[in-house]
């Protein structure tokens, strides 16, 4: 079953993705939020990533997933609520959902609206048992969870290393108010993207077919769509690097030469060679994800990784 609880889009969503963009493209070091990257096209761009050779996240945290399911449906215990950030299409819960005792209770938070009610829609029909209750808002800003949720039967599943978007004093802060608003007892499975040889790295978000430099200029396209934009995406090429000290991927869009777009009327300049600096993935070691979850309040009672180390999955409790 499905209870649409789903807030209607507010109004003034779609000057806050203006104002974002504009003020991000008017700093010296310019920026946009990475969380635009996922409208209809984007999402789907990004779902044909995690089917991509070089992108081994998706496929190994499945296949942890898979290996662990019987762990986990113990420690979650009988009729547990799933509470998941960031749900997209909402495939890898169906491993916890196939493995867990009596789930009751599914709540997918996703800022991509339409997708999150086409994927939950889904989801529900082929988990009658399970109410499915869709919040769509940005997981970041905060989110209202249904009412009467028990937190010692709460599991929040966090999957993907989309924490690995936030910088490590925000990921902090993030958990915290996670771990607040979830409530004492709340128990969070979270995937981590493991430090590795940055060849390994830099291939996942460079890979030959040109998915991810599509998904990255999307947010180009999406803002000539949206806000009337006049970017021409072949003047602007995908960049992805490792920042070895830093521990963290970075995309980037670079300007191939010195051109003046308009957004929404409003002309942005942009040096040849100039960057927007698109998104940042924090890669972790096991005991630094650790003590960084343990500044925020979460105690990690296993964590567990692939034999090549690539990625990690951490059970926490608060
Ligand atoms: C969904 C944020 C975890 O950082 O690997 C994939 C997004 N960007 N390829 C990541 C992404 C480029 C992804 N996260």
């Amino acid at each position: 079953m499905t209870a649409f609880s789903a807030a209607r889009a507010r109004p003034a969503r779609d000057d806050l993705f203006l104002s974002d963009v504009l003020e991000g493209l008017s700093r010296p070091d310019k920026s946009l939020p990475c969380k635009y990257f996922y409208d209809a096209e984007g999402s789907a761009l990004f779902d044909a990533i995690c089917t991509l050779d070089e992108y081994y996240p998706t496929r190994t945290e499945t296949a942890l997933l898979h290996a662990r399911a019987a762990e986990i449906a113990g420690l979650a215990g009988r009729g547990a609520t799933l509470v998941e950030l960031g749900s997209g299409s909402s495939v890898k819960v169906r491993i916890l959902l196939d493995a867990l005792d009596a789930p009751a209770l599914y709540v997918p938070v996703d800022i991509s609206r339409d997708h999150l009610i086409a994927a939950a829609a889904r989801l529900a029909g082929d988990y009658p048992a399970v109410t499915v209750v869709p919040v769509a808002a940005d997981y970041a800003r905060g989110f209202a969870l249904p009412r009467g949720v028990a937190p010692e039967r709460t599991m929040a599943f966090f999957p993907g290393s989309t924490i690995g978007n936030f910088r490590p004093a925000e990921a902090v802060a993030f958990l915290q108010g996670l771990g607040r608003r979830l409530g004492a007892g709340a128990r969070l499975l979270i995937g981590v993207d493991l430090r590795k040889d940055p060849a390994v790295l830099e291939a996942a978000y460079n890979d030959a077919q040109g998915v991810t430099a599509a998904f990255n200029l999307n947010l180009l396209a999406r803002i000539n769509r949206e806000l009337g934009g006049t970017f021409e995406l072949e003047r602007f090429a995908h960049l992805a690097r490792y920042d070895a000290a830093r521990g963290r991927i970075e995309m980037h869009l670079r300007s191939l030469d010195d051109q003046t777009v308009r957004i929404a009327g409003h002309p942005v300049h942009f040096a040849r060679g100039e960057t927007i600096h698109t998104e940042n993935s924090y890669k972790y070691s096991v005991p630094g994800f650790r003590r960084l979850a343990a500044r925020a309040g979460w105690r990690t009672e296993r964590s567990w990784t692939d034999d090549d180390r690539l990625f990690s999955l951490h059970w926490m409790v608060r």
